[in-house]
């Protein structure tokens, strides 16, 4: 491809206001002043354990790379230094059999990622130490986390502590427990797999209106009347609710990230602590909604590609915090502001 004409962002991103890098996924590791190690084993013929002061004095590269986030939110240029996993292999040598590696993260769910090795190689993963010039911080994954060039952010680990090298598979956490692609190339948008629901119980489901405690990726529920839906605690990213009439409906604590809510009727809704990023509300209508606690990072009340006329409708009972809406996009953030401060009355 063309460097100078192939467009920037990936479809479906946005950029991240600048110098706001959110944090994303699981808390910090408790234990992170104890000695870090990262520890090597697997198929490889030299297994090993690296401090930070080793993998400092092996040979250090500087990239400068993007980072797209499956909840939509993007970052350019971004200038990461470290060591090479391909001088980093050269010391380890997989064996002829290692086939994939697996990235570990020392935190509380024991985090992982995984990717072809041939495919971590030509993308030029980083064992990264440092950022911008500086150590990277705790809360961004320091002191070793490993970045991956063009896939989405997830395959970047945090708090780096195991690399294992493997002869098949093994998939990661967020690619087993929530069904997030496992080649994660933004440019073909390949976030999630394809829901498990069939039809048949897809429809059972609807018709119930009861979504509780449910694990419900990537269901479709499209053009439904679906008013008073019971969904609290559901998990429901990329799930499509285009369309549909979900009056008061209850979304208290769902997972809704990367939901598609465009031309929903959504007045009175609860989304109280529900995790909506990355997710679509283009011309929802959001008197009366509740949006206390949630977050919204990634999240679109207007699309840009339209502009604000597809915006999102608000009266003075829709309840969005100033610390709810903070993190949003900055034409997100400026469409809601003025919204907010306009917005008819409720009845
Ligand atoms: N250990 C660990 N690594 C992780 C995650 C996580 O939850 N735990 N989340 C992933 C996801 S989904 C993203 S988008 C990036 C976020 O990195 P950041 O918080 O530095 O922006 O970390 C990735 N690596
Ligand atoms: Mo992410």
């Amino acid at each position: 491809m063309n460097q100078n004409s192939s467009p920037k962002l990936p479809p479906g991103q946005q950029l991240v206001a600048p110098g706001k890098w959110p944090i994303i996924g699981e808390r910090q590791p408790a234990a992170i002043d104890a000695p870090w190690s990262l520890q090597c084993y697997g198929e490889i013929s030299q297994p090993d354990t690296f401090s930070v002061s080793k993998l400092r004095n092996l040979p250090q590269t500087e990239i400068i790379t993007d980072i797209h986030c499956v909840t939509r939110w993007s970052m350019l240029q971004v200038k990461f230094r470290g060591v090479l996993l391909a001088d980093f292999l050269d010391v380890v040598r997989p064996t002829k059999q290692a086939k994939f590696i697996s990235f570990v993260a020392r935190s509380a769910r024991k985090h992982s990622s995984s990717l072809p090795l041939d495919v971590a190689i030509a993308q030029r993963t980083l064992l990264a130490l440092d950022v911008a010039g500086e150590p990277i911080s705790t809360e961004h994954g320091g002191p070793i986390r490993n970045i991956v060039s063009g896939r989405y952010f997830y395959k970047s680990v945090k708090w780096l502590t195991e690399i294992e090298l493997l002869a098949s598979d093994r998939l990661g956490f967020w690619e087993s427990e929530s069904g997030y692609h496992n080649n994660a190339d933004p440019w073909a948008e390949e976030r999630y797999l394809a829901g498990s629901i069939d039809k048949r119980d897809a429809a059972r489901l609807i018709a119930s209106k009861d979504f509780s405690n449910q694990n419900l990726l990537s269901l479709s529920a499209a053009n439904r009347e679906l008013n008073q839906l019971r969904a609290s605690q559901a998990a429901l990213r990329n799930a499509d609710f285009s369309h549909s009439s979900l009056l008061s409906a209850d979304f208290q604590a769902a997972n809704l990230s990367n939901a598609n809510l465009r031309h929903a009727d959504l007045r009175g809704a609860i989304f109280v602590d529900a995790d909506l990023e990355g997710a679509d509300l283009t011309a929802a209508d959001l008197r009366g909604a509740n949006f206390s606690g949630s977050s919204l990072i990634g999240a679109s009340f207007f699309d840009p590609a339209i502009g604000p006329e597809s915006g999102a409708r608000f009266d003075d009972q829709t309840i969005l915090p100033d610390e709810v809406i903070g993190p949003l996009f900055p034409q997100q953030l400026q469409f809601v502001r003025e919204q907010l401060l306009y917005r008819p009355p409720g009845c």
